[in-house]
């Protein structure tokens, strides 16, 4: 009894100090740091108190009032209101806050309609897609037939030509619209037109823009497409996990698809967690949280631009950017490396028609939704922008390096994080 009263009330810190340590050198590390990563944000506190919940404890397999275990009347109620909210936030018929993940999502979305050896078209992973629409390594390549369309070689923008023309040579059952390294605009309609002349349908994966969908700061694509899968954490800054909206006519199939189809047990905790993304992404304060974003990636941008930076298309539309960092001579391994060393945490990303493998880059990912989540507007971007700089003209300079370094720390402080913790 002693033993049990012991191990169910001590704290991570008694039980397991070496997790707890490094969870709080994380915590430092995102204090301390200037979050560039196009796909992270800073999810409110609340929504971890629902991640961290005796939620965690609970079965609740299959659908509201359809539940596979008993003791689910809270938690269908959660659910409920989850699914009630991203319906209305997004304007859709049929929302299923189940899935686990984005990959997850777009697979749930592919099986509902899509039978193996069937057709699929998205975007490259190296000019802009996402590994789950149709990388040779992942699932969907297994399955389906890929194909896939790129950025035109001038505007580095989509090639909706040659989308349309691809869609007529190979028929496909599903067009993805939608990117993880795409600085532009999607013009929906223009993939719905496409899709509706060859009989396909049109899934959108928003996953890194549902939260300037959500704030007002992109066009949505639920009006133009069959299906739209997203992730929570990025943009729309909730907990990691995903969800699907469909039309009504797709929605008992999909629902059958992620369960029993690809999922067990939903994730209790993200689910509530989802309702309070949702909860707290229909408020205004979120529609101006949302333009924020897009002032400080162009702010960004432009900063960069002004420093002799090349960016992919030219600028941005949304949260992210693209680096060509040829003109510098550097890659992007090595530049995510010592911005690292910097206090700026970024990713290497592949630019359209890299000469460089995947694991090096010629490229750069940066994008605004976490510092502007700190409070962060365009005058720290036009500092981040110089930091940026000053690293990638000196990275072998550990001097500029420290002094970068502490300066962003600075600057870190100036916009805390999670002071209560
Ligand atoms: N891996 C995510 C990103 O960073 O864009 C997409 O799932």
């Amino acid at each position: 009894m002693a033993y049990f009263n012991e191990l169910m009330e001590a704290s991570l810190d008694a039980l397991d100090s070496e997790i707890k340590s490094l969870i709080n050198k994380e915590l430092d590390r995102q204090r301390t740091h200037i979050e560039l990563i196009a796909s992270e944000n800073f999810v409110p506190r609340a929504i971890m108190e629902s991640m961290g919940s005796t939620l965690t404890n609970k079965y609740a397999e299959g659908y509201p009032h359809k539940k596979y275990y008993g003791g689910c009347e809270f938690v269908e109620t959660i659910e409920e209101i989850a699914i009630e909210r991203a319906k209305k936030l997004f304007g859709a018929d049929h929302a299923n806050v189940q899935p686990h993940s984005g990959t997850t999502a777009n697979q749930a979305a592919y099986f509902t309609v899509m039978k193996p050896g069937d057709t699929l078209l998205a975007m490259k992973l190296d000019q802009g897609g996402h590994l789950s629409h149709g990388h040779p390594l992942n699932f969907t390549s297994m399955i389906y037939k890929i194909a896939s369309y790129g950025v035109d070689r001038e505007t580095e923008t989509i090639d909706y030509g040659e989308v349309e023309s691809l869609a007529r040579e190979h028929r496909p059952k599903v067009i993805v619209a939608g990117a993880s390294a795409y600085p532009r605009r999607i013009d929906f309609a223009r993939f719905r037109a496409i899709a509706d002349e060859v009989g396909a349908f049109l899934m959108t994966d928003m996953a890194h823009i549902a939260g300037l969908v959500a704030g007002g700061a992109h066009e949505s694509p639920v009006p133009h497409s069959h299906f739209v899968t997203s992730t929570t954490q990025k943009s729309l800054r909730g907990p990691r996990g995903a969800f699907v909206l469909c039309r009504a006519e797709f929605a008992k199939d999909l629902d059958r698809t992620v369960f029993p189809g690809i999922q067990g047990g939903p994730l209790l905790p993200a689910i509530a967690g989802k309702a309070t993304c949702f909860k707290l992404a229909a408020e205004p304060a979120f529609r101006e949280y949302a333009a924020s974003v897009v002032k400080n990636a162009s702010a960004l941008a432009r900063g960069l631009s002004e420093l002799g930076f090349r960016l992919v298309s030219g600028g941005t539309d949304n949260h992210m950017m693209l680096l060509d960092l040829r003109s510098r001579n550097i890659t992007g391994k090595v530049a995510e490396k010592v911005l690292e060393e910097a206090g700026i945490t970024s990713n290497k990303n592949a630019i359209p028609f890299d000469p460089e493998k995947p694991m090096v880059t010629s490229g750069l990912r940066l994008g605004s939704a976490a510092v502007t989540t700190r409070g962060m507007k365009e005058r720290e971007m036009g500092i981040i922008a110089k930091a940026i700089d000053e690293v990638l003209s000196s990275p072998e300079d550990k001097g500029v390096i420290a002094r970068v370094r502490g300066r962003m720390a600075d600057l870190g402080a100036a916009f805390p994080l999670y002071e209560s913790m």
